[in-house]
């Protein structure tokens, strides 16, 4: 069996020990019934002559008296929006559709108590976007280099082993619970890597898909697949995949009819091209836009999208030329094409310009395409963050993100690349789940508190925690990605990765090769130069003021100096410190608080199931070792190159 997560039984006895009734019907509020069904059935009551909760769609006819009140002040709710009010004993939830009836119970589960007890004023939830969706780097086949899960840390893959379909649709099903308990309602189902067998999915495959899609529809969850923009000829035997072919265009529009088909709410294609060896127009000499819409018009009578990755970047180059800059790559490619994508194309592109680095700057393109939807790319998965060894609390982060002000308004929907595997705790550190929810309830309204959303998960995963718990949680997660930030690459530069894995410290182990991933360090400095003045220019991809304040030495933010500025280890930052002795600093600090945070679960101890105590303490075992690790690979590295003593004299390599 598997873990939980934030739907444990005992989540649910507020609503099980009410009398509910549900008003609609439908697919959907069909599912709400039977969760309310089986709460109820859990706490073995539920009876009683009058009913606590109504759950009703705004269209069912007739209302009840309560309902129809909430209906008259409510305003529009929208297909996936709710509203909730408690009077005079009855809890009303009002959803303007059935997956805004499903939206609203687990809100009604979230509130645990509070949805019963004293009147509450009427509330209003919609989703900020209408899509809310995790991309599964599940392949079919076990891939030689990257397993079952590219960049995976939570074992195989739910949908997939060896070749095959699993077709553990329980399994399934309770993923498409959590997903939906925390308002994601759409997934790609394959890597984005799409190899010979993945390949095939979208042709005979097909059946594959239909059944993940069959099995997660009942919680309100569409399915997306990952497509090789060369499937006309590696599928099809046509001579060519020019998105200007003919015969191409009807191939894919084929294809796709067939998937529609299949699956009547299948919800489109999501691509790498011309990225890390995958195919894609360039080899045609077509723009991306080209290929972009040559997908979304294929989707379009069916109303499905094309998700087109902006992570296009040259992972050929040569460490001796200084003057390509790989964070320059997207923007260079993507932004003169503002403008030419189709309606249901959407650019999908990475939150930074590099990769998921645990401090990188916003991504310029996202400020620099008006005229074009966009998604922005997370990373739940934790490929440069520790890797579900670490605990590593991303919500922060992300949010800093969302509410970075060039970008605020520029997008239109959010995505993150999933941490879930086969694990029975599903994403291999419990405390990983969190970042699981969180980006659910960012998707859904960007500007809530990761630290609320951080209680909120905490009250669904350990019903009732006692104080010593949350506290103990919040000391280990609030702070947990500064933590990790401080003890691995410094002041943005990124990278010092071991090369492959992504996993551990290794300096200089990206320097000399082709990835474009450097920090030039030698005895006098570090950094990248990426002023308009003397570097890359990249700081001329933002928008004023930002281009100034990045350009600019003394503005450009200390997190971020060594992403923008090469420059000497007496540098003195805003902190007032050295960056030879920040760097000294943080490490040794980061170090100690991940001790910090080892010392912290003890406190857990017997206030968590046993595996769950047992699974994290592991781990954060490992979280120390590896934090010391770095420290000394790190401050060793600088110490020999700069040769400048720590000011403290603490013992250094
Ligand atoms: O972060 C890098 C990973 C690759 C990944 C790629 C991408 C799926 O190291 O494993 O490939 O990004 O985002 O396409």
């Amino acid at each position: 069996m598997w873990h939980a997560a934030w739907l444990p039984p005992e989540a649910f006895r507020a609503l099980g020990s009410r009398r509910t009734v549900v008003h609609g019907d439908g697919a959907l509020v069909d599912t709400v019934r039977s969760e309310v069904d089986r709460a109820v059935a859990a706490s073995g009551s539920g009876g009683g002559p009058t009913y606590d909760l109504v759950l009703a769609l705004d269209t069912a006819e007739p209302l009840p008296a309560e309902a129809a009140a909430v209906r008259a002040e409510a305003g529009e709710l929208g297909p996936e929006g709710f509203a909730l009010a408690r009077r005079e004993g009855v809890t009303v939830v009002l959803a303007g559709g059935p997956a805004g009836l499903l939206y609203g119970l687990f809100h009604v589960v979230r509130l645990g108590e509070s949805a019963f007890g004293a009147d509450r004023p009427i509330e209003t939830h919609r989703p900020w976007a209408a899509r809310r969706m995790v991309d599964h780097w599940d392949n079919v086949d076990v891939h030689p280099v990257m397993g079952q899960v590219e960049r995976g840390y939570a074992g195989g893959s739910i949908f997939w082993a060896d070749g095959a379909f699993r077709g553990d649709r329980d399994r399934i099903r309770a993923y498409g619970r959590l997903l939906a308990a925390c308002g994601i309602n759409a997934i790609a189902a394959n890597n984005v890597n799409v190899h010979a067998t993945e390949a095939r999915l979208l042709t005979d495959r097909l059946g594959d898909v239909k059944a993940i899609a069959d099995t997660l529809r009942p919680y309100g969850i569409r399915v997306h697949l990952s497509v090789t923009f060369a499937a006309p000829a590696v599928l099809g035997g046509l001579p060519t995949a020019d998105p200007l072919d003919e015969g191409v265009r009807s191939w894919w529009a084929a294809a796709t009819r067939r998937v529609y088909e299949t699956i009547p709410d299948f919800g489109g294609y999501l691509v790498k091209a011309d990225s890390e060896g995958q195919p894609g127009p360039f080899a045609y000499g077509r723009s991306h836009a080209d290929g972009a819409n040559l997908l979304a018009d294929a989707l379009a009578p069916y109303g499905g999208v094309v998700h087109w990755r902006a992570f296009v970047y040259n992972h050929r180059q040569d460490w001796r030329d200084r003057s390509t800059d790989r964070a320059r790559a997207a923007y260079d490619h993507f932004a003169p094409l503002d403008g030419l994508f189709r309606d249901n194309a959407i650019l999908q592109v990475k939150h930074g310009p590099m990769d998921f680095q645990p401090r990188e700057p916003v991504s310029p393109v996202i400020a620099a395409m008006p005229a074009t939807r966009l998604a922005v790319e997370l990373q739940a998965t934790q490929e440069y963050t520790g890797q579900q060894l670490h605990a590593c609390y991303l919500a922060p982060m992300w949010s800093e993100v969302l509410a970075f002000e060039p970008v605020e308004g520029r997008f239109a929907e959010l995505v993150a690349v999933s941490n879930v595997g086969d694990d029975p705790f599903w994403t291999g550190h419990p405390l990983a789940q969190a970042n699981l929810y969180a980006f659910g309830r960012l998707a859904w309204d960007p500007d809530a508190d990761p630290l609320s959303i951080l209680d909120e998960w905490i009250d669904l995963t350990f019903p009732e925690p006692p104080e010593p718990l949350r506290q103990a949680l919040h000391a280990i997660m609030d702070g947990s990605w500064r933590t990790y930030e401080r003890y691995t690459s410094p002041l943005g530069v990124g990278f010092m990765v071991r090369p492959g894995s992504h996993y551990g410290p290794d300096v200089d182990g990206y320097e000399y090769t082709p990835w474009g991933t450097y920090h030039f360090a030698d005895r006098d400095g570090v950094g990248v130069d990426r002023t308009r003045a003397t570097g890359t220019g990249f700081t001329g991809q933002y928008p004023a003021p930002w281009s100034d304040v990045y350009e600019s030495l003394d503005r450009c933010p200390d997190e971020l100096l060594l992403f923008f500025h090469h420059v000497p280890y007496g540098h003195v930052l805003h902190s007032g410190s050295t960056v030879i002795q920040h760097i000294y600093d943080t490490h040794f600090a980061g170090a100690e608080q991940a001790a910090e945070m080892r010392a912290r679960w003890a406190e857990a101890a017997g206030l968590v199931p046993a595996d769950v105590y047992d699974r994290v303490r592991e781990r954060l075992d490992e979280q120390v070792r590896s934090a010391q690790e770095w420290r000394d690979q790190v401050n060793a590295y600088f110490f020999r190159k700069s040769g400048v003593p720590d000011a403290e004299g603490r013992r250094i390599y």
